[in-house]
């Protein structure tokens, strides 16, 4: 028996951080050492990823417990997997796929599924005694993620009172993750001055974003702009500013329809609204800037915008292969955010990033607006050498601990490491 055999699989209900439970797997192999995977959740989740168990039940945290999940690890997973070799991941994701049986993991739930994933790719790491970046990407993982803040949080994180989700910034111009991470951390400051300045309240939203009072949905990057400035930065040139527009929650009837400014728009007219806004404000990529299923949508905003910006596709795309290859053999878009409940297993999620770049799209790698402890995305960022990582705003320890992470491990990379900054932009914004 190899010391890295699984002996144990263990689920438990933990809670995340807007309070809503969640799944959290330990993976015990012969030798003693344990992984564990602590599940995200979404909230504007796209209606194409995996199903997310819950047992809703109205008695028991508003329907939201994940019981019936955790019982699956306990009693259906656990027992197949242990036995096997941690260190076959995509052996133990396929047989994973294979228990569930269905094509959206609706039957043991993606939520158990990642958990298990995660914890065995953990226990495999731990074994070895090397980082889960190292043990993933081998000796090649040194590539620093750019980081993608939320700076203002909107739409659904902030109860729907603008349209927009998120107002991020990207140091483009920082030369070290590290820097990049300082440089964030005095916009967020800044911004909160220009905040304070104006009266507005400087409470926060779901991601640690600050919660918008606007009249306009610009008036968020008129904020922004001023709070790089505040914080002693130029606008574009050391920090650019991205966009999760989200569209597809507030696309009704083939319109989008901005409930702020009261105002309805097809697809044309709202398309040029984006390009307005990139031609007035230095933005560098806006994430589902159209609806999930309005490909023509999608079709019509790259035409205008491609090779100026980075556009990502997240609710469009759910980290699933068959919607990435749509999307590429379409031209649509030209970066894939990649989040690893969207499709549920770590293998199928290191396929999305690897079909993405292989087809000259740039990978995002995402947080949840739900998150935890779990630092497991910043691994996987480093790991398949993404390029960027999302993970909402640099408040609140959820966030903090992916950015702390990263500043741990560039100090392990040292003269190694690479941070690509602009560069990486590059290969897609001509
Ligand atoms: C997104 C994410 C993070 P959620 O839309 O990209 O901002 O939100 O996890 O709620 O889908
Ligand atoms: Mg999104």
């Amino acid at each position: 028996m190899a010391k890295t055999t699984i002996k144990q699989v263990k689920a438990r209900q933990i809670y995340d951080s807007r309070a809503n439970p969640t799944v959290e797997v330990d993976v015990i192999l012969e030798c003693g050492v344990m992984g564990r995977g602590l599940v995200p959740s979404g909230a504007s989740t796209g209606k194409h990823e995996a199903i997310e168990l819950r047992d809703n039940n109205p008695q028991r945290l508003g329907g939201k417990s994940v019981l019936n999940a955790v019982k699956n690890v306990n009693e259906l997973i656990g027992p197949r997997i242990v036995g096997l070799d941690a260190m076959d991941q995509s052996l133990i994701d396929n047989l994973l796929l294979e228990i569930d049986g269905t094509p959206n993991k609706a039957k043991m739930g993606a939520n158990a599924i990642l958990g298990v994933s995660m914890a065995t790719a953990w226990a495999a790491a731990n074994a070895q005694g090397i980082p889960l970046y190292r043990y993933l990407g081998g000796s090649n993982a040194r590539i620093l993620p750019v980081p993608m803040i939320q700076i203002i949080g909107g739409g659904m994180h902030a109860n729907g009172s603008i349209d927009i989700q998120d107002y991020m910034v990207v140091p483009v111009g920082a030369g070290s993750f590290a820097e990049a991470i300082e440089m964030v951390v005095n916009v967020y400051h800044g911004t909160r001055q220009v905040f304070a300045g104006k009266g507005k309240p400087v409470s926060v939203a779901d991601e640690g974003g600050f919660w918008p009072t606007f009249k306009h949905n610009t008036e968020g990057l008129d904020l922004l702009v001023a709070g790089i400035e505040k914080a002693g930065y130029r606008p574009g040139e050391d920090i650019a500013i991205a966009l999760d527009v989200a569209a597809s929650h507030f696309y009704e009837d083939g319109k989008y329809c901005f409930s702020l400014e009261n105002r309805k728009m097809d697809q044309e007219e709202f398309a040029d609204i984006l390009v307005s806004w990139v031609d007035k404000y230095p933005i560098i990529s806006i994430e589902d800037g159209m609806a999930e299923d309005d490909w023509e949508g999608w079709k019509i905003l790259t035409k205008k915008m491609k090779s100026r910006i980075q556009l990502v596709g997240d609710d469009l795309f759910v980290t699933n292969i068959d919607r990435i290859q749509r999307g590429v053999e379409n031209g649509i878009g030209n970066s894939v955010l990649i989040k690893l409940n969207q499709i549920g297993t770590l293998t199928e999620t290191m396929q999305a990033i690897e079909l993405t770049k292989n087809a000259g799209y740039l990978p995002v790698v995402s947080a949840r607006s739900g998150e935890t402890e779990d630092a497991s995305i910043v691994h996987l960022a480093i790991a398949t050498g993404a390029g960027q990582l999302k993970v909402g705003s640099v408040a609140r320890s959820e966030r903090g601990a992916k950015w702390n992470e990263g500043i741990r491990i560039e100090e392990q990379l040292g003269a190694m490491g690479i941070y690509p900054g602009k560069e990486l932009f590059k290969r897609i914004i001509k």
